[in-house]
């Protein structure tokens, strides 16, 4: 009996395998990816080739850091109100008309959804944020335009829930496009499609024809706003876009093909991540035949790659929060892991040695002040940027063997090494594969001006296939933060001793 009811609990086991497993293939939009074995003939597949070469594209292959701003009603409640609370494991703060619990006041909805009478962010200076960021180093920022619940930052002429019917008035897009573009940061506008307040959205599979007509009248209002918004604010970069998973919108794949034409063609260069839309397979992300759909790889969100292999060349941001999630303000860190100034520079740098971008989130609060610890961070992030950009800014992927002192990056003959383990003998060990025949032939520590001492040494391993540089740490150089070695790569200028092999 007992061995008949493991024996169908292994049938059941492999029954779920079977069945859920050549989904998931497919649904992997990070980690390692499969790449399909034979490939269809696609009607909605990619618009834009596999790397751009153009300007803005290589714009965004230099930026190296961002910045996100989620900020919007949500602001108000600030992760806890009224009741409501995302403290015990509900989801982020952005997310907090949608919560439900024993201590959720009844008519909730109705709260929310007036909450926007209140907002009036009396602090709100968007040239303050714009120098902030620019101060922490970002070279380009997201802006949420519009999130799940519907309102929408900008006077649209599509909605009557907007920014002009709030006390503030004022447009904050445009404010902020235009304070963020005056200090030289590329802006990008985050842009939910579904809304959860909108009569005529519809969050599952189209049935009748009632609700076909109502999709009909969502998806044009949505390619109303958009062409808006590139109207309005024709010095942006780029669109974020989110809330696309809905098989409402799954389903409209001509339609959101045909969009993406033609907000390419309205703006040329226009930058738009792979979360947009899905090919006629339902392929979201990576199309049928493994193909991303759009100009760069838009999942990695709150995880970074493990394996530059993974990114098959693609380009990619990775969108981080400061505490595990919420990307809207929270006013109450504290029982919760939030992450340091030195983990968010490892991220930054692990970014960028794969060739992404990192995107730190900011949530301001319904006054339009940013969180006091996200203050902090900016700044010692910008102080840390101030000397070390270069290793960030422009820099590649190294083909060298993987550091165990930090992250490499490289700008043509220039080599960085960002040392996050200082070891305990002070020496940066660089190893070369003995094919190559450029070498560290000269080194220094950013904002030091002492060139390092560089040896070549034989460590002495079977059949070695690389060779190894010493550089010397000063003992005397104290650093409580990451640091990073520049290293000029030239010829080498080292005789390696061929020493007799012993005879056994
Ligand atoms: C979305 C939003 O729901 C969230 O509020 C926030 O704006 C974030 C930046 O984007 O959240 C997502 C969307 C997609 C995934 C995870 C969270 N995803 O693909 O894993």
């Amino acid at each position: 009996m007992k061995i008949y009811s493991r024996n169908k609990f292994v049938l059941l086991a492999i029954m779920i395998i079977h069945f859920v497993t050549p989904k998931m293939v497919n649904a992997q939009w990070t980690g390692p990816k499969d790449k399909p074995r034979e490939r269809k003939e696609l009607k909605y597949g990619p618009i834009t080739p596999k790397n751009r070469k153009d300007n803005d594209m290589n714009a965004f292959r230099n930026y190296g850091l961002g910045q996100f701003i989620h900020w919007g009603v949500y602001a108000i409640p600030g992760n806890e109100w009224q009741g409501v609370s995302a403290r015990k494991g509900a989801p982020a703060s952005e997310w907090i008309r949608s919560w439900e619990g024993p201590t959720t006041p009844k008519n909730w909805l109705n709260i929310y959804d007036n909450l926007y009478k209140q907002f009036n962010p009396k602090d709100f200076a968007p040239s303050k944020w714009a120098k902030q960021a620019k101060d922490m180093g970002a070279k380009y920022m997201i802006f949420t335009t519009k999130h799940h619940d519907g309102f929408a930052l900008w006077p649209t002429k599509y909605s009557t829930y907007n920014i002009s019917k709030s006390p503030y008035k004022k447009d904050i897009v445009k404010e902020v496009v235009e304070a963020y573009t005056a200090e030289g940061i590329d802006v990008f506008l985050y842009f939910s499609v579904l809304e959860w307040n909108n009569p005529n959205y519809i969050d599952k599979a189209i049935e009748t024809s009632e609700e076909k007509k109502k999709f009909k009248m969502f998806l044009e209002y949505t390619r109303n706003q958009l062409l808006e918004l590139l109207e309005n604010y024709p010095q942006i970069k780029g669109f974020w876009f989110d809330g696309t998973w809905d098989d409402s919108w799954i389903n409209s794949y001509e339609f959101t093909y045909n969009l993406e034409k033609e907000l390419r063609e309205k703006h040329p260069g226009l930058i738009i991540g792979s979360r947009f839309r899905n090919d006629e397979f339902g392929e979201r992300h990576f199309d049928s035949n493994g193909d991303l759909l759009g100009d760069y790889e838009q999942g990695w969100e709150r995880k970074l790659p493990a394996k530059y292999e993974w990114l098959n060349g693609n380009d990619w941001d990775a969108v981080m929060t400061i505490p595990p999630n919420g990307w809207g303000y929270m006013k109450d860190w504290s029982g919760i892991y939030t992450k340091t100034t030195n983990d968010l520079l490892d991220m930054l740098m692990r970014s960028v040695s794969m060739d992404g971008n990192l995107v730190l989130n900011f949530g301001p609060d319904g006054n339009g002040n940013m969180h006091p610890e996200e203050d902090k961070i900016a700044k010692q992030i910008g102080e840390w940027m101030k000397v070390n950009n270069e290793a960030v800014y422009g820099v590649r992927h190294v083909e060298l063997p993987e550091p165990k002192l930090g992250y490499y990056t490289q700008k043509d003959s220039i080599l960085y090494l960002t040392v996050f383990n200082r070891p305990v003998n002070n020496i940066a060990r660089i190893s070369i594969p003995n094919k190559l025949t450029k070498v560290p032939v000269e080194a220094v520590i950013l904002g030091q001006n002492q060139l390092l001492k560089i040896s070549h040494s034989d460590i002495g391993i079977d059949l070695d296939e690389n060779n190894y540089f010493d550089i010397q740490i000063p003992t005397e150089f104290q650093s409580s933060n990451p640091f990073v070695i520049k290293m000029k790569l030239g010829k080498s200028n080292y005789k390696s001793q061929k020493l007799m092999d012993a005879k056994m």
